[in-house]
């Protein structure tokens, strides 16, 4: 495990389980002795980034400042653990290239888009196939997919039931130790 501190960015569709498995993750980092921060969008959308909405121009500073936290935090030990869509490979990248090497971990949660709009918890996708939202990622806004994450997910197995978040927080936990 990075011994001083790293930055462990999730990124994936809306309702691909990123919020669920990072708090799951964090959880199993505090049992085992480590100090952390989850930034995701509920703790950061309605503060820090409360002035940001959904354009290419105001993602890429929701990210470019989340980076910038992480980092803070990271290089002070912390093992930070971000949740967000960062749809964009440049601005992840970005912080990634901000980074020493070895201290950014990408961990893409690979939800198909069918099923992360079949589970739609709070209805956001059935918005937007309505045109209530505009600018959704996965309907009418791009998600890039990483190319070169250090961790890929497949949250669904073959009957697209999905492993439990305790399951997949513990594949990555494996990975980092
Ligand atoms: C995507 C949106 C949008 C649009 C509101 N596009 O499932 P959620 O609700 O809880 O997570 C989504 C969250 C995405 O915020 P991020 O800060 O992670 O996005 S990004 O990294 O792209 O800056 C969703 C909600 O906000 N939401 N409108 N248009 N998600």
């Amino acid at each position: 495990l990075c011994q001083r501190g790293c930055v462990l960015w999730f990124t994936g569709l809306s309702a691909s389980g990123k919020s669920t498995v990072a708090a799951t993750l964090e959880s199993i980092l505090h049992q085992n002795g480590h100090y952390t921060m989850l930034l995701d969008g509920d703790n950061v959308r309605h503060g820090l980034n409360s002035n940001l909405g959904f354009s290419a121009e105001d993602r890429a500073e929701n990210i470019r400042r989340v980076g910038e936290v992480a980092k803070l935090a990271a290089e002070s030990g912390i093992l930070t653990i971000t949740s967000f869509i960062s749809p964009y490979r440049a601005d992840r990248d970005a912080v990634r290239a901000r980074m020493a090497p070895g201290d950014f971990l990408e961990i893409y949660l690979r939800v198909p888009l069918a099923l992360c709009e079949q589970r739609d918890p709070k209805g956001l996708y059935k918005k937007a196939r309505a045109g209530k939202i505009s600018n959704f990622t996965g309907i009418n806004d791009p998600y890039e997919e990483p190319t070169g994450a250090e961790i890929v997910l497949d949250p669904y197995d073959e009957e697209h039931r999905m492993y439990s978040p305790e399951e997949l927080a513990l594949r990555i936990f494996d990975h980092l130790t």
